[in-house]
């Protein structure tokens, strides 16, 4: 009985961790302006918000990545040079500007890989999102 009991305790709390490390979706979508599309996402502990960007195909992008209060590091990486866009870089309070022209519709996973020796990377943490592009 009292190894059914913790089983469930496991159960329950290991559930709980997992939900906690799985980031709610917050979705934008670029808006054009003098031809260019412009996003700006914060970068946090442990999380980028928004984390799901809408941009259009060809159209260039112009991303601002800045970072929330906190002493974490933090960066962002994206590899998808098939479809235009790769790139990888630290950034601080006042934003660095990443610029891109994505070439493919589809969508692409960008994460911080940033870790602390044996702990959880960030990405498993929860610190990813992923740009979709739309034709
Ligand atoms: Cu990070």
């Amino acid at each position: 009985m009292k190894r059914v009991v913790l089983a469930l305790v496991f159960v329950v709390f290991g559930s709980a961790v997992v939900l906690a490390d799985e980031p709610k979706v917050t979705t934008v979508t670029a808006s054009v302006v003098d031809g260019v599309q412009r996003v700006e996402i914060l970068g946090g502990d442990y999380y980028f918000e928004p984390n799901h960007i809408i941009v259009k195909k060809d159209i260039p992008v112009e991303l601002v990545v800045k970072k929330a209060p906190g002493w974490v590091p933090h960066d962002i990486v994206m590899d998808a040079p098939q479809a235009g866009m790769a790139f990888k870089l630290e950034f601080d309070k006042e934003g660095e500007v990443v610029k891109f022209t994505p070439t493919q519709a589809g969508t692409f996973p960008f994460y911080c890989d940033k870790r602390l020796l044996f702990f959880k990377s960030h990405k498993e943490r929860g610190m990813h999102g992923e740009i979709e592009v739309v034709d």
